[in-house]
């Protein structure tokens, strides 16, 4: 049985559905004013959408019919709600500048963070301005941060992302793949005597990490002996015994807790190669971007709660107009790794299919796939498919007004390509528009016959538009959150857990069982496939 929301949204779609944003635009002079919100430098256009305001007093009908504002206080509180890990979700803690408690289990975690932020600041400060040597007395100027997933994916992004603010002699270098090729190439690029190996892992147990590590280590004790440990290695981790285990130094550990989660944990301990790499104080401000945005969708009513108004729109594409697919475009080079990032967040959040109650979910979709990429490049790759391709797909354009790097016209030719996109998605060309500008190009009637159709576009398609002032720390910080908080309220929407991920687990069980297989063990039961794939890569590898 669906909800009176539910319902509700049903019979908006009937109503609304086939109208078209170019006659929303036609009827309402002031549309885009109307739904466009300004915050702490950026400005999010949200008029270029599929809606009118009571499609909209639909979907805000729809997130309190979720308790979705209990829901955000409960996430900030320190309830426990990843249920299936009966673990509070606190991120937002860790930047929590306000002064105030945050407890889980009755004890304030406040201090905890506080503690280890300060180590964090007196590490990285030391080792960037050089009173934190090598073995050999040389200034750590590479910083290798070994980890996977949500220990690799956040600190990648951000140090490309701010790339601008990094100290002139630093260079930061990231293996995450158990493909030896990683751990290869960046060996092949650093000094030892200078390199600073920061072992990055929650649990500390995930074999791509420790064998990567394991690797890293061993190179570094053959050129300087195992005492050089103690000066090239950190770890950054919730589990201290492995750690110790490994052979680093618990001295040389950078907690964090398990109210965070892997996705989650750039802001933590996990972002120390974000303090090397652009320096603390910048670190700070990306953790104040973010205390921004969490104080927003926190406390800003849900129809001016940006986070709020994104998650919806997408759960409106989603759910209502079965379109299962968005994509982030940055028009900016430094966050090309944005979407890569997001991918993870977001589809590893709510890419779900059982519900809070337990229950499989039968009658509605979840999360949906994301992908993208830096704009101009994905122009000349994808966006075919995004203006013409047969199904629409709702995009995200993010871009900073002013450039770090303002040379001759470029930002300017950038800005006006993002702009002319989101426009032509919306706008479209009519049949009847093609044939004209064929003929106005001299075309003669049987070409313009035979290309009137390739020309024209359906127009029609979505867009949010993200402009902000600039691209720095802060306003990194403030996106991040935003996205992190749109992928709550459409888990609460949806009502699954968005902070586990069991969905990564059956194919790790199994390639622990291969492995040995592989290294001439007895083969266990396959199917046909995946046995005789497995005699193939043996034998291929036993000739060679
Ligand atoms: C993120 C996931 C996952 C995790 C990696 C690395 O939410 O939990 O991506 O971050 O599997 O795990 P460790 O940090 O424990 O090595």
């Amino acid at each position: 049985m669906v909800s009176n929301a539910v319902a509700g949204l049903m019979d908006e779609y009937k109503r609304f559905n086939g109208t078209t944003m170019n006659e929303l635009f036609a009827a309402e002079a002031g549309r885009a004013e109307k739904y466009t919100l300004n915050f702490e430098g950026m400005t999010f256009d949200y008029s270029k959408n599929r809606f009118d305001d009571k499609v909209l007093a639909a979907l805000f009908e729809l997130a309190r019919e979720h308790n979705l504002e209990s829901r955000i206080e409960d996430m900030f509180s320190g309830k426990k709600i990843n249920i299936t890990e009966n673990r509070a979700v606190l991120h937002t803690a860790l930047r929590n500048f306000s002064g105030k408690p945050v407890t889980v289990d009755g004890v304030d975690v406040m201090p905890e963070i506080r503690r280890v932020l300060a180590k964090m600041k007196e590490f990285s400060e030391a080792v960037r301005n050089g009173s934190f040597k090598g073995a050999t007395g040389k200034k750590l100027k590479n910083i290798v941060n070994i980890g996977i997933g949500g220990s690799d994916l956040g600190p990648y992004m951000v140090t490309q992302a701010l790339k601008k603010y990094w100290a002139e002699d630093v260079q930061c270098y990231f293996i995450s793949n158990i493909d030896g090729t990683a751990c290869a190439e960046v060996l092949g690029q650093v000094d030892p005597e200078e390199t600073l190996f920061i072992v990055a892992s929650k649990t500390f147990t995930t074999i791509e990490t420790l064998t990567n590590a394991r690797t890293c280590r061993e190179w570094l004790v053959k050129a300087l002996g195992e005492a050089a440990v103690a000066n090239h290695f950190v770890a950054l981790s919730t589990n201290a015994k492995a750690v110790a285990e490994f052979g680093i130094d618990v001295n040389n550990m950078f907690e964090f807790w398990d109210f965070v989660g892997g996705r989650y944990s750039l802001w933590s301990a996990i972002g120390l190669s974000i303090a090397l790499a652009v320096g603390y104080d910048n670190f700070e401000q990306l953790l104040k971007g973010a205390e921004a945005m969490d104080k927003h969708f926190r406390t800003a009513p849900l129809e001016q709660n940006i986070p709020v108004i994104m998650a919806l729109i997408g759960i409106w594409y989603n759910d209502y107009y079965n379109i299962h697919r968005y994509a982030v475009i940055p028009y900016d080079q430094y966050l090309k790794s944005l979407p890569a990032y997001l991918q993870q967040l977001d589809m590893e959040s709510n890419g779900k299919s059982v519900r809070l109650d337990n229950k499989k979910i039968t009658d509605y979709a979840t999360g949906p796939a994301l992908f993208g990429g830096a704009g101009t490049d994905v122009q000349h790759s994808f966006f075919q498919l995004l203006h013409q391709g047969t199904e629409p797909v709702p995009v995200d354009f993010i871009i900073p007004a002013v450039s770090h790097n303002e040379i001759g016209k470029h930002h300017e030719i950038l800005l006006a390509n993002v702009l002319a996109q989101a426009e032509a998605l919306m706008r479209g060309k009519t049949v009847e528009e093609a044939a004209a500008e064929l003929r106005n190009a001299g075309k003669d009637e049987v070409t313009v016959e035979k290309l009137k159709l390739n020309k024209s576009f359906d127009g029609n398609r979505p867009s949010n538009m993200f402009i902000l002032d600039k691209l720095t720390p802060f306003a990194l910080g403030m996106i991040i959150a935003m996205y992190e908080h749109k992928v709550y309220t459409q888990g609460v929407i949806w009502e699954i857990d968005s902070f586990d991920q069991w969905g990564v687990e059956l194919g790790k069980q199994l390639a622990l069982k291969i492995l040995p297989e592989l290294e001439g063990g007895v083969a266990a039961a396959h199917d046909g496939s995946t046995r005789a794939l497995i005699e193939r890569v043996r034998k291929i590898r036993e000739a060679c």
